[in-house]
């Protein structure tokens, strides 16, 4: 008998031929199916069901491998019977970074929100396994289409926050986050993406260690301290910037309209902290050049301010937590953009 088959039907006798049925179901899978047939007789194979071995909730199926048995294990389980709980599946066992997942699970490691406790914060990320060397963790998210979080007067979400804000664990969400990750995971270069990217591209990555092994706040908040009302005016320049790729669908982005852009404040191929030109402009973040032509503006990237003295607190003027300008008449808000470290 072949091994999926576990039950049969026998017919009633008719003209010296017996009709047999043999099926891959049995009344311990199918138990509403069963219904008497008169002259039928059912049988079930021998049945491991009654004293199932698989644990954890894993889905046990009859006929397979040389026990004739095989356990398939509910998401965070492993082995035989899927008696092992793995690290990064549950809160009582976390990991330290997503990158342990990658060391753990290798080529099996697949994207998705792990728990990662870091200086014994215990929390949720979503970890992209890009490839080998490259494992992000996902820090934090800009939207348009919410409250404007990332330019509150008092610069909190840049500065002072420390309760996880927003979905964390899903990066196609289109509203602002911000995870335990942004003021604990520490690394080298950061990337944004969009929201509405299942990929994840790239649209920026920094190059040549920008970071530096901090952590993304203790990076953008080294510059100064520029909470309730201090402005970050420093007449035409960034108090820090970092090189940068560009790719994926960048150009028709909002925030980068300025990538190809060179100019006396940042060239195109940079990223910039803390810009301004000496008026009526800013971003915690600017994204690629500023400085004269047709790119003179900063307010274009991450944190931007139509301000006349650059600052979280607008003075009546526009700002945006990103965008090509805090004037801008055509987004719709229907994307949001994604901070990624490694
Ligand atoms: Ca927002
Ligand atoms: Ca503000």
């Amino acid at each position: 008998m072949a091994s999926e088959c576990v039950s049969v039907n026998v017919g009633p006798r008719i003209e010296d031929k017996v009709i047999c049925e043999l099926s891959n179901s049995d009344h311990w899978h199918h138990p509403k199916d069963l219904q008497p047939r008169q002259g039928w007789t059912y049988r079930g194979a021998e049945n491991l069901c009654c004293s199932n071995p698989c644990l954890n909730n894993a889905k046990f199926l009859l006929g397979y491998t040389d026990k004739r048995y095989l356990c398939v294990c509910a998401s965070g389980y492993t082995g035989e019977h899927c008696e092992t709980a793995m690290s990064g599946y549950f809160d009582w066992k976390p990991v330290e970074s997503c990158l342990d997942i990658k060391t753990i699970e290798g080529e099996q490691a697949i994207s998705g929100a792990y728990w990662l406790n870091q200086t014994g914060v215990i929390f949720q990320a979503y970890c992209q396994m890009e490839s080998l060397g490259k494992v992000w963790t996902h820090l934090a998210r800009f939207s348009m289409a919410d409250a404007i979080n990332w330019m509150k007067d008092s610069g909190e979400w840049w500065y002072d926050k420390i309760i996880s804000t927003g979905e964390t664990t899903d990066p196609s969400s289109n509203t602002d986050m911000i995870s335990p990750g942004f003021w604990l995971v520490s690394g080298n270069e950061f990337k944004i993406t969009r929201n509405d990217d299942r990929q994840h591209t790239a649209l920026l990555q920094t190059t040549g260690d920008c970071l530096g092994g901090q952590t993304f706040r203790r990076k953008i908040t080294s510059y100064g301290d520029f909470r309730n009302g201090t402005t970050w005016r420093f007449n035409f320049r960034c108090l820090g910037n970092c090189t940068v790729h560009y790719g994926g669908q960048y150009e028709t982005t909002q925030g980068f309209g300025n990538a190809k852009c060179n100019g006396t404040i940042l060239s195109g191929d940079k990223i910039g902290f803390w810009c301004d030109r000496g008026r009526w402009d800013g971003a915690v973040m600017m994204i690629g050049g500023s400085g004269s032509g047709d790119c003179g503006h900063t307010y274009h990237g991450l944190g931007i301010t139509g301000a006349k003295i650059p600052s979280f607190s607008n003075g009546a003027r526009r700002e945006q937590d990103f965008g090509n300008s805090p004037y801008s008449k055509h987004y719709t808000g229907n994307y949001s953009l994604n901070l990624w470290i490694r």
